[in-house]
């Protein structure tokens, strides 16, 4: 197999030694280890039981294992009491610390329990850089150029590392399996370019993919500024060089940092992430191939993979349906599978039982579900020739009805598209718009106001309520007359929706630039059984588009003021049934504060680089008239 990659045609090397050399100073060395405790907290170890792993496991065997250039990876290894076989290996390398408590059992075996009665020999490893490896660490550190023969990256590391526990861990059966989630998805994905012969099985948890189009960093051009602006501080920069971090409330605290020109004056230079996100505001081959860019290195990946994340992901949902629906088109041996649970970032792995999310019953115990029928059973059948593959092709737990679903592709076939038509006096209808409304009058407005961002999340914000913020009830922006609200009639029938929702806006903004964010909710009845869900608005799906990239994500160009604009904007994947006597309730905003940084609404060719005089106020209009009908399309499930 021949590595596709970076050496087909593109030409990063250049730039990413210049911003190497910007960074050095901050590269060269492993966090403090202060820092990496920040990052490490935000792993929630407590929400999963605490297991006696001195009687699971023999006393752990620390080794420091070599890599082709001569850098030593630290490597716990566990083998369980009373192996009586050869046991597959289950390898996870992660920057977030392979021991993050320094026990004698690592407190991340916990995570491990679904795998622990059929048996495995479970290995966790340090990141080059991190904690007690040796080497420098690189944040998602690109993969090497298939000329440099001699570098070393995560894909090799993973090869060095399984070369080295096949050949050096007793008992083990010559099969390795690995997983990750979030950064550990990421390099699960890096473990499949040109993969060690032993590695048999890969599950990549939301794991990231473009971190321009949908993840981490951006989301359709627009920047997620309190997330990516965190990132660059705390994985790249010593506590003591962080700045202050101000009110308690995210959003007045991001409010008071200004334009992200002066977080850059503030940062100088020290974070080589936030330097990059200015070097870069458009998409290009920094974005598509090194900072987490996946695409390029996927064709010719032949290991089994079961693709996994959560509806309420907050950090990387877009990467692991996107990767899956690209290694389905070579999956001929139908090794690529994908499940779409009802959880936040990790949830099915971080929480015991995922039964319950804010005020929402589930009705089961999701987490447990998957670990148990899903996860360990697929391990065990690429590892061990036991266990299942999943029933399905796909595997969603349907939001709304709570019921797991099995589709034989996804997108799921013999979906029906259907519109959900904005209308005059705030109404949503399945009925266009007549010809005869014309744009002159058809059409809702606000005023956006860059000093007065809408919250994306109720108020005070932080990061105690991060992981489920999409599930929040969308009532607090009531009243807010920069949010345009269109609501149905209660549904006489439920209307289960399966697949991909896109919003078709035709809008127009009086300025240069312009963000819009559409949402599509399920309305509560007022005589829900449940009192905490009386009226509550349940964001089904909602996405951001920055208007600079409706032609091109490469080129941005201005909106032309006060044209009627096309914007078809993709809400992702979703399977949700909006339930009889439920609502739907369309919602159009161009502010979502802090998550998104504020835009401008004037042209600039830089929004990193725009100073306070460049932001304004602009009049923003919706279109629902005979030409013009903005609509968002479903895709209804006839299966329910
Ligand atoms: N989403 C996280 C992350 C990935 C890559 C870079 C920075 C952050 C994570 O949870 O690992």
């Amino acid at each position: 197999m021949r590595r596709r990659g970076p050496g087909d045609g593109y030409t990063h090397i250049l730039i990413y030694s210049l911003s190497l050399l910007a960074g050095a100073a901050l590269l060269v060395a492993p966090a403090p280890a202060h820092a990496q405790d920040e990052l490490m907290t935000r792993y929630p170890y407590e929400d999963r039981a605490d297991l006696d792993l001195a009687a699971i496991f023999e006393p752990k065997w620390d080794v420091m294992v070599p890599m082709r250039d001569g850098v030593r990876l630290h490597t716990e290894i566990y083998i369980p009491r009373g192996q009586t076989e050869p046991l597959p290996i289950m390898l996870e390398r992660t920057p977030y610390y392979a021991n993050p408590q320094e026990q004698d059992y690592s407190i991340r075996l916990d995570w491990y329990e679904e795998f622990f009665d059929e048996g495995y020999i479970f290995v966790l490893q340090d990141l080059r850089g991190r904690y007690q490896s040796e080497g420098d660490f690189v944040t998602l550190r690109p993969n090497r150029l298939p000329e440099d023969v001699d570098g070393t990256d995560e894909s090799t590391d993973f090869y060095d590392t399984i070369e080295w526990l096949v050949n050096n861990v007793p008992g083990n059966n010559g099969r390795v399996g690995t997983w990750g989630i979030s950064y550990g998805g990421f390099l699960a994905t890096r473990a499949m370019v040109d993969p060690h012969p032993a590695l048999a099985a890969v599950s990549p948890q939301a794991s990231c993919a473009d971190m321009f189009i949908g993840d981490d960093f951006h989301h359709n051009g627009a920047f997620r500024f309190s997330y990516a602006y965190e990132a660059a501080v705390r994985f790249e920069m010593p506590p003591e060089d962080w700045p202050p971090e101000g009110p308690w409330d995210k959003y007045r605290r991001y409010l008071e940092m200004g334009p992200l020109s002066r977080v850059t004056e503030v940062l100088n230079g020290k974070s080589r992430m936030w330097n990059d996100y200015v070097a870069h505001p458009n998409m290009d081959e920094y974005w598509e191939t090194e900072m987490c860019g996946v695409f390029p290195y996927l064709q010719g990946m032949t290991v089994p993979a079961l693709h996994v994340t959560g509806w309420w992901d907050a950090e990387d949902f877009y990467g692991p349906i996107e990767v899956y629906k690209q290694l389905e088109a070579d999956d001929d041996d139908n090794e690529n599978f994908l499940v779409l649970g009802p959880w936040r970032h990790g949830g099915w792995s971080f929480e015991e039982v995922g039964r319950q999310v804010l005020e929402f019953d589930l009705e089961s115990e999701t987490a447990r579900y998957f670990r148990d029928e899903i996860h360990a059973p697929w391990f065990a059948y690429w590892l061990k020739d036991k266990g299942s593959l999943p029933a399905a092709e796909a595997i969603t737990f349907q939001t709304g009805s709570n019921e797991w679903k099995q589709y034989d592709s996804w997108p799921a076939e013999g979906m029906v598209p259907r519109n959900v038509y904005l209308r005059a006096d705030g109404v949503v209808s399945f009925d266009p718009p007549p010809a005869s409304d014309g744009d002159d009058t058809a059409y809702d407005e606000y005023v956006s106001d860059p000093d007065n961002p809408v919250p994306f999340q109720y108020r005070p914000i932080h990061y105690d309520r991060w992981h489920f913020w999409q599930a929040e009830d969308q009532r607090f922006v009531d009243g807010r007359p920069d949010v345009l609200t269109w609501e149905s009639e209660p549904l006489e029938e439920g209307l289960a929706i399966t697949g991909d929702i896109v919003a078709h806006l035709y809008a127009s903004t009086s300025g240069g630039g312009a963000d819009w964010i559409v949402k599509l909710i399920d309305v509560y009845p007022d005589d829900h059984p449940n009192p905490a869900l009386r009226g509550y608005q349940y964001m089904v799906a909602g996405e951001v588009f920055r208007a600079r990239f409706r032609n091109s994500f490469r080129v941005p160009e201005p909106v032309v003021p006060n044209e009627v604009t096309s914007y078809a904007i993709s809400l992702r994947d979703r399977d949700h049934r909006f339930l009889a006597g439920h609502r739907i309730m369309v919602q159009v905003q161009s502010t979502w504060f802090p998550i998104i940084d504020r835009n401008p609404q004037t042209w600039v060719p830089n929004i990193f680089e725009a100073v306070e005089g460049d932001f304004a106020k602009a009049t923003k209009r919706v279109y629902r008239s005979g030409e013009h009908p903005t609509h968002v399309t479903v895709l209804v499930n006839p299966g329910g």
